[in-house]
């Protein structure tokens, strides 16, 4: 039908807004673990990955990207595996979260953790941005947080 004029107003980006990090230490007071809590919402719902989403448009996606940077004489630079100028990549991939309902919106908390050590994030002071993707690869906004410290051992 032509003239109607209305956008698709059953697809959703959705949306997700930085709550906090924690870092855990080590019994040795270095650090071992960054963890990132983020809540999130979606009208739709379709949002996350299940186990069996590896092939066709799913394969190899991950649908939470988050990219590190760390701070060297005072400038963000992109985190590279340590002695290579690999960039790290520490993307994931967020289970299904979709109900089964018939109201399909959601909202709730996610945490991610990061390990804090020579092979994973090697910086002493970080900053990250985070987005998420749903299903039909709507992007939602994008979080940070800058001047991260980690004490590496
Ligand atoms: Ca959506």
């Amino acid at each position: 039908m032509f003239g109607c004029g209305d956008k698709d107003d059953t697809n959703y980006a959705p949306a997700i807004g930085l709550e906090g990090v924690d870092i855990i230490e080590r019994n040795d007071g270095y650090d071992s673990l960054l963890l990132i809590h983020f809540w999130y919402e979606d009208k739709d719902g379709n949002l996350g990955l299940s186990d069996a989403d590896t092939t066709d448009q799913f394969r190899g996606f991950n649908n939470l990207h988050i990219n590190f940077r760390e701070k060297l004489n005072g400038v963000y630079k992109e985190l590279m595996i340590k002695n290579t100028t690999i960039p790290t990549d520490f993307d994931q991939r967020i289970p299904d979260l979709t109900p089964t309902g018939k109201n399909k919106e959601i909202s709730g908390s996610i945490t991610v953790s990061f390990a804090v050590d020579p092979n994973e994030i090697h910086a002493d002071t970080v900053e990250f941005d985070l987005k998420i993707i749903d299903r039909l690869f709507n992007e939602s906004n994008i979080i940070g947080m800058s001047d991260v410290s980690l004490r590496q051992q």
